[in-house]
């Protein structure tokens, strides 16, 4: 029997592209650029990064039935051009939950207890020469605030409430969450009453900029944000003048508008921890979001349903 014809955007680890050519005729390359004949077979995409893939990329390819996106956030995909053309889309959710919430806590534990300044303090010999290094403000019991609860929010929260943080969140509406955690549904409201702002929101225009200036303002100067969700949900030219001014005490952040080369300035400052989109970047995680972008593409060519449709 001839394998189905799939298009790997991408990059992806041999164990990926190893699997996904023993169930599939793999291809490489712009949709635009295959030639008709190829392009006309290519049944689905595996699309991986943060690339636009929209109406012109799915135009290009008429018998384009699945778009498996390996990720949970499927912000580069136009789901709406894709739902108009009845192109299914599927996503990664859940496998890496962990990850992206331990990364956020350590983020947050490191940026505030100065973990990577205090490595240089001792690898340059400066306890050595010039004694401790300077006290610190204490993490545990610190307000935090979650902007997004969703799963990748909720697993946030859990794990900072075991450091006996009182918990706020944003979402839509109330959330059936343990007693005493507040509920908010303006982030700049809710920035104003705590000490740690973290974005766990998913990207796209329904979120671009909602942690706005005014809410960064709130936060403080001895307030942090943390932001693992997109770059495009912090107003993040604001974030940075107020980062220089010290309006913002700090930030931490895995996520920006421009990756993998962040705007300059951010590298400069002594008050930001700075990650490489890496939240999910664990060999058991993504592993995991490979083999279920498989699962999802094997279900649409046995025509059984997908796992974990988004449209
Ligand atoms: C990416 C992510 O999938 O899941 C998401 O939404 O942002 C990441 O896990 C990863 O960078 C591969 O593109």
């Amino acid at each position: 029997m001839t394998k189905p014809d799939v298009l790997l955007i991408g990059d992806y680890p041999d164990w990926d592209t190893e699997a996904l050519a023993a169930a599939y005729t793999v291809h490489r390359g712009a949709p635009e650029a295959l030639g008709a004949d190829l392009a006309t077979r290519i049944r689905a995409v595996a699309f991986k990064g943060h690339a636009p893939f929209g109406a012109g990329q799915m135009d290009a390819l008429p018998g384009l039935g699945l778009i498996a996106n390996f990720g949970v956030g499927y912000d580069a995909v136009d789901v709406e051009a894709a739902t108009a053309r009845g192109i299914r889309v599927t996503n990664t959710p859940d496998v890496l939950t962990d990850d992206v919430a331990d990364l956020a806590v350590g983020m947050l534990l490191a940026a505030t207890r100065h973990m990577v300044q205090a490595d240089a303090w001792v690898r340059q010999r400066r306890w050595a020469t010039e004694g401790t290094y300077p006290l610190l403000r204490k993490a545990s019991g610190k307000r935090a605030g979650i902007v997004g609860l969703g799963r990748i929010g909720r697993a946030i929260a859990d794990r900072l409430a075991a450091f006996d943080m009182p918990i706020s969140y944003t979402s839509r509406a109330p959330k059936d969450v343990p007693a005493g955690w507040t509920h908010y549904t303006d982030p700049a409201e809710m920035a104003a009453q705590v000490d740690y702002l973290v974005v766990a929101l998913a990207g796209g225009p329904e979120t671009a900029g909602l942690v706005t200036r005014q809410a960064l303002e709130a936060l403080g100067p001895e307030g942090m944000l943390v932001n693992i969700s997109r770059g495009t949900t912090v107003d993040e030219e604001a974030m940075i003048a107020l980062l220089q001014s010290r309006k913002l005490g700090a930030a931490a952040l895995d996520v920006f508008l421009n990756e993998p080369d962040p705007d300059p300035r951010l590298l400069e400052l002594d008050n930001v921890l700075l990650q490489p989109h890496q939240a999910s970047a664990t060999v058991e995680t993504r592993q995991a979001m490979g083999q279920l972008q498989r699962d999802n593409l094997a279900a649409f060519f046995a025509d059984r349903p997908l796992k974990t449709p988004v449209n």
